[in-house]
This record gives structure tokens, sequence and C-alpha cells, in this order.
């Protein structure tokens, strides 16, 4: 039977070594794999840095993918691609050459050891609701069970 075509939103990141060119080196190489398809792309923004803020500006990017590739097949994929181009593992939260996370995998929900499903931390990203609204404002949390355009206005301030 064919495997069925998911829909993947996913961040990339970066603030090392001219980031938006790693960045557009990441989609290449996604764009590059089997079974995979980049239909959106938001738009490429400088950010302030997140949680350790005594580093340089990030800049990020959402990506919206169908793949018939199943997530942690999917997830290894985008580990490779961090590898080959270079990513060290270094501090938490702390600089980073290319960062791929996945956001969304359609409605799942997946807490594997390897792979959290919605992103654990996305709703209190700005930058992160900020691009994923450019492409998918009505897209689902599916843990929170709001819009990623109420989830970007309560982040905000607003109280949805
Ligand atoms: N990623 C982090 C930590 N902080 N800040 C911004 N602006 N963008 C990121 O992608 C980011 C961050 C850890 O992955
Ligand atoms: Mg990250
Ligand atoms: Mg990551």
């Amino acid at each position: 039977m064919q495997a069925p075509a998911l829909i993947y939103y996913l961040l990339l990141g970066s603030n090392m070594d001219d980031p938006a060119g790693q960045l557009r080196l990441a989609l290449q190489h996604i764009a590059a794999l089997p079974e995979t398809e980049v239909l959106e792309q938001s738009s490429l923004k400088r950010t302030k840095p997140y949680g350790k803020l005594d580093q340089d500006d990030f800049y990020n990017q959402v990506l919206k993918l169908e793949s018939t590739l199943d997530p942690q097949t999917m997830m290894d994929s985008l580990l490779k691609i961090e590898t080959e181009m270079g990513r060290q593992r270094g501090q938490k939260w702390g600089p980073r050459l290319i960062d791929i996370d996945i956001l969304l995998i359609q409605d799942m929900i997946l807490e594997t050891e390897s792979l959290t499903v919605p992103h654990y931390d996305m709703h209190n990203r700005a930058f992160t609701l900020e691009l994923l609204c450019e492409i998918a404002p009505d897209a689902v949390h599916p843990k929170l069970n709001k819009t990623i355009a109420e989830l970007k206005q309560k982040l905000a301030g607003g109280n949805i």
C-alpha cells in the first residue's frame, strides 16, 4: 500500500556563519529529500535570541512540506542534514549553525524518546508563531486546540 502523504511544518534557525545562507542551504537539502516536496515558505526573518539572550541574532524561516516519509524517518533525515552541514552539538539554547525542528505534522501528537510533536515550546515563541502564521494561520495545535493565529494573539497579550 502507498504510504500516506503527510503535511509537515518545519522551523529552520541559524545564528552562525552567514545564517541566511545556512537557511538557503538547508532548504536545498530538504527539497532534495526523497518522497518530499516543499509546498510553501514563510519569509526569512532576523529574530532576537530567545532563551539565552547573550548571543547573536538568529535567522528563522518556516517551511511547509508534503512527504510520504514517516515521522521518524523524516526526523532522522533532518538530523542527518544538520550533521552534514557541520552542526556541532553545543550548549542548550546556545548558538547553532543550523537547527531544523519539526513544529507540526498534521494533527499528530507524538511523544517518543526522540521526537515530540507538536514542538514542545512553539506556543511560547513569538518568532515561531509569527512565521508559521504567515503560511498556516488556521492550522490547529492539536494539544492546545487553538489555531496558530489564536496562539500568536494570546502570546502577544490578547486573551483568547
Ligand atoms: N533557537 C533556539 C534558542 N533561541 N532564538 C531565536 N530567535 N530563534 C531560534 O531559532 C532559537 C532561539 C534553540 O533552538
Ligand atoms: Mg530549535
Ligand atoms: Mg533542534
